[in-house]
């Protein structure tokens, strides 16, 4: 049985900078094991915020080879950074997670750099659970910069969008050829748009057509920035950063307040869903009586649920 203080012990690690504390805070706070709640207490009021960059697209677009060139850049002005490499796929996500790791290889000797992986598989309720703690966890410890990679698909990907102050969103030449309801969900998340892989042919066309697309559905006050980049040769990083930076200065305080007002919002949601999702698994063991009953078809599930409740 650990002692009482063990959760202010921990985060206190976490604060100093021991990244191995900070390993172990992320993994009980993912497996939701005994004393996430209080960990979630304490590294709450130790979390600094910081401003989260989410580096999103579809897969093989260049996310994990840009990040990297940023994290270089980054340490390159002496600012430490995390990233958070997230992967909504299912189950064939090993190998992109394997690929984000061996991108981003260079740095696992940089105590400034710290770097996590996730997959949805085998997360309690899902990534939109797990992600926002992980991210509080990053603050606690007191990064500079924290970096979100995401890859672009589906419910998931918008939602760990929303824990971003800057999304990049990455593209390659020709992806104006795509179908056109993919491209509306990336083109509203996105607060720069990279085409990466400019080495190939199309460049110029992406370009100009994701402009147009952009002129017509955007919030008139920031009409987001496009940069083009060869992020395997390390080029155009500085734009990209540039970009970004200009986008934090955009928000200012207010904007970035605004922002984690609403997350906070969300998360209390999200919070309480899952109390009761647990207290649902408790009432249910307990139960055993009613839940044969209703196994057996000799009561209905509804009235079953009600009694259980009340
Ligand atoms: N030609 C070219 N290849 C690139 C560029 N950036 C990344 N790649 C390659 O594209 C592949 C996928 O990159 P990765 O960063 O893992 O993409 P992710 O799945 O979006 O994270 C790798 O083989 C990279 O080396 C680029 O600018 N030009
Ligand atoms: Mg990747």
């Amino acid at each position: 049985v650990p002692p009482p203080n063990a959760p202010r012990d921990l985060i206190d690690a976490v604060t100093g900078g021991d990244r191995r504390a900070l390993a172990r805070l992320l993994s009980s706070l993912e497996d939701q094991r005994d004393g996430a709640d209080a960990l979630l207490t304490a590294a709450f009021a130790a979390a600094v915020p910081a401003h989260r960059v989410g580096v999103t697209g579809a897969p093989g677009t260049g996310k994990s080879t840009l990040t990297d060139g940023l994290v270089a850049a980054l340490r390159r002005a002496g600012r430490s950074v995390a990233v958070l490499a997230v992967d909504p796929t299912s189950p064939f996500s090993g190998g992109a997670i394997l690929g984000d790791r061996v991108r981003m290889q260079r740095h696992v000797l940089d105590e400034g750099v710290f770097v996590r992986s996730m997959a949805s598989r085998g997360h309690l309720g899902g990534l939109s659970l797990a992600a926002p703690k992980a991210l509080l966890a990053l603050e606690a410890a007191g990064f500079d910069e924290i970096l979100v990679e995401t890859v672009g698909v589906g419910q998931d990907e918008v939602e760990i969008a929303a824990q971003a102050d800057t999304v990049v969103v990455v593209l390659t030449p020709g992806w104006g050829d795509g179908v056109q309801a993919a491209k509306a969900g990336i083109l509203e998340i996105g607060d720069v748009f990279v085409v990466n892989k400019a080495d190939r042919s199309g460049v110029a066309e992406t370009v100009s057509d994701l402009r147009a697309m952009l002129a017509l559905g955007h919030d008139a006050s920031w009409l987001p920035p496009i940069v083009t980049t060869t992020a395997s040769e390390e080029q155009g990083i500085a734009e990209v950063w540039g970009a970004v930076t200009a986008h934090r200065e955009h928000l200012g305080p207010e904007g970035l307040e605004a922002r984690r007002r609403r997350r906070r919002l969300a998360e209390l949601e999200i919070a309480v869903v899952d109390a009761f999702r647990r207290r649902a698994a408790v009432l249910l063991a307990e139960r055993g009586d009613l839940v044969a009953s209703v196994e057996a078809g000799d009561v209905d599930p509804w009235s079953a649920a009600r009694a259980m409740v009340e």
